[in-house]
């Protein structure tokens, strides 16, 4: 399924999609989708169906933590540091590209350079379908919120 020309990072994301036989195809979009607004914008959708992923680092074991959020929500970190048992410190860009393989922007939420420990935004479940970030900040993916959370093997929580 990786026919259409993907730049490489998003052909990775795509074979990742394969590896889960759920027929998920990655488009590169002409415009943006860097942020979730602008995500939605070359989509045409509502900005509540974009996933965010969201890298956090715990502060004491310094791990990664993913959140993949409905676009128009702010995680609560005070939530997550309560689920976690941990403080959590800042994750920065580089952080970000070294525990996930991605830049900011493009960061999916599977496929990461290592599995990282994952929590799914409740308020996701709410659309028929969304969107993920697929490698890059044009290449994108739709998606059923059950599909993220097989996908992610993440944990369904209210976190915002
Ligand atoms: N491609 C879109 C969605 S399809 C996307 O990746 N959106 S995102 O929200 O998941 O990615 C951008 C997020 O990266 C921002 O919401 C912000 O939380 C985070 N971010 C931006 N700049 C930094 C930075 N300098 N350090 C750490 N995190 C950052």
């Amino acid at each position: 399924m990786t026919d259409n020309q993907l730049s490489s990072s998003a052909q990775k994301v795509q074979q990742v999609l394969d590896a889960f036989g759920l027929k998920l195809q990655v488009m590169e979009m002409p415009d943006s989708t860097r942020t979730a607004q602008d995500a939605a914008q070359a989509i045409g959708c509502l900005v509540g169906q974009i996933v965010k992923s969201l890298v956090f680092k715990t502060k004491r074991s310094r791990r990664p933590i993913l959140v993949v959020a409905s676009g128009q929500n702010r995680v609560d970190e005070r939530k997550l540091e309560a689920l976690l048992q941990e403080p959590l410190g800042k994750a920065d860009a580089d952080f970000v590209r070294q525990q996930t393989g991605f830049a900011i922007g493009g960061v999916p939420p599977v496929g990461h350079a290592m599995p990282i420990e994952t929590f799914v935004d409740k308020d996701l479940l709410q659309y028929e379908s969304i969107w993920a970030a697929a490698g890059t900040p044009r290449a994108v993916f739709r998606l059923t919120p059950a599909e993220l959370v097989k996908i992610t093997g993440g944990k369904v929580v209210d976190i915002c």
